[in-house]
């Protein structure tokens, strides 16, 4: 007979993975928050946690507790949201897990297993923040970060940050490739495969890095090209979103969600860190690239896109909101999957058409304050203009 403690906290877990979301009142004419987390440690199924038998578990332990659920890649398949989130248990490693949900909004709930990925790198300790691509080529790809001891060093906590490739059709079967060589870049994280080829050839996205949290010398999301999937290797990366002094990508940026085709351009939905006395800040930023050379920045509008507000700030790594995934439905919708500070996942809605009017329409960062104060003196004086002819 099962524990009564199991029928207390399955009615609990049930409520919460039946529980409708709403928008929330927040208001920006760019996207809409939504009230309730769309994934966290709770939505993990008690059978990941407990052992059921009372004879190996009389008091209804956790025996292997979960800590957070966040940084999630996105997929649309046969008209439902699927998620690959980023799970760390109790024990700080982390690993994926694939949830589903009807609307993209609420009713997310994990498959029975998580995913075991194939133990090809013996020395990789951790894996995190996958992103979904679906290729052209018919595979879906997942690109995420194989993290190791670096043993190079005399530091314990010093870690090396790669690639890893895993492709599925069906988010069930995962075959691994071997893990992305940059020849030019020591470390990579926060990478993302274009869903096209381009020139015949795989693109990634990259971030390049000379250590496992500074870049140093790498100036911002990467772009390269390479021949074969299955042993990825990029000789050179160039520059696409450039890092700058003074803005919300000063201290390192990072490609998240998989860009967005549209008719003027690929939509990029990334994230951007500045340096503060309290730590570093994350917020998640837009830009976009030309159809012909999704490498070049054809517009990128000023600050960021999503900061962290309320209860966002708070968690295991506060002040950080850091996207890996979104969805655009048949409907032109989009759904940004965005978790707030490694803790819990978050979704905001937009369209595409407000995403490009965002992205197209808002002004450049000028650079410098007397240049922002010229730049809303401007959009003051056409506003008292048009009021006054009202
Ligand atoms: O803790 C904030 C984020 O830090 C890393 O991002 P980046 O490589 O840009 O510093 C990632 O580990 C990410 O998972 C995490 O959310």
């Amino acid at each position: 007979m099962l524990n009564k403690k199991f029928y207390v906290e399955n009615e609990k877990y049930e409520k919460l993975i039946t529980k409708k979301n709403v928008k929330s009142d927040f208001y920006n004419g760019i996207f809409d928050r939504w009230e309730n987390p769309v994934l966290t440690a709770e939505h993990i199924p008690l059978t990941w946690k407990y052992d059921l038998n009372p004879e190996t578990n009389p008091y209804f332990m956790e025996r292997l507790g979960v800590n957070a659920v966040f940084n999630a890649g996105a997929i649309m398949l046969n008209g439902k949201y699927y998620l690959v989130a980023r799970i760390e248990g109790n024990d700080r490693k982390s690993f994926f897990g694939v949830a589903e949900s009807d609307n993209g909004v609420d009713g997310f709930r994990f498959w029975d297993y998580p995913i075991l990925l194939e133990d090809t790198c013996p020395e990789e300790t951790n894996v995190y923040d996958m992103r979904l691509t679906k290729h052209e080529d018919g595979y879906i790809y997942g690109v995420f970060c194989s993290e190791s001891k670096d043993t190079s060093v005399n530091d314990l906590s010093a870690a090396v940050a790669a690639a890893g490739i895993v492709r599925t059709k069906d988010l069930k079967t995962w075959e691994r490739l071997d893990n992305l060589t940059t020849l030019r870049s020591p470390q990579q994280r926060n990478v993302v495969l274009h869903p096209e080829f381009i020139n015949g050839k795989y693109a990634f996205y990259t971030r390049p890095m000379d250590d496992f949290i500074d870049t140093g010398s790498g100036g911002g999301v990467g772009f390269g090209l390479c021949d074969d999937i299955t042993h990825a290797v990029i000789d050179e990366e160039i520059i696409t979103s450039k890092r700058k002094y003074h803005t919300i990508t000063e201290a390192k940026n990072g490609a998240g969600a998989v860009p967005i085709k549209t008719d003027k351009g690929y939509i990029h939905i990334a994230h951007g860190v500045r340096n503060t006395a309290a730590g570093l800040r994350y917020v998640i930023y837009a830009f976009a690239t030309s159809l012909e050379k999704p490498w070049e920045v054809i517009a990128e509008p000023s600050g960021y896109l999503i900061a962290p507000q309320g209860i966002e700030r708070i968690g295991d790594v506060s002040n950080v909101v850091f996207t890996n995934g979104a969805i655009c439905n048949d409907d032109g919708e989009v759904f940004i999957y965005y978790a707030s500070s490694d803790t819990r996942l978050h979704v905001a809605t937009t369209t595409v058409e407000k995403l490009k009017d965002y992205v197209f329409n808002t002004p450049e960062d000028p650079l410098r304050s007397v240049k922002c104060v010229e730049q809303r003196c401007d959009l003051i004086k056409k506003n008292l203009e048009y009021l006054g002819g009202k």
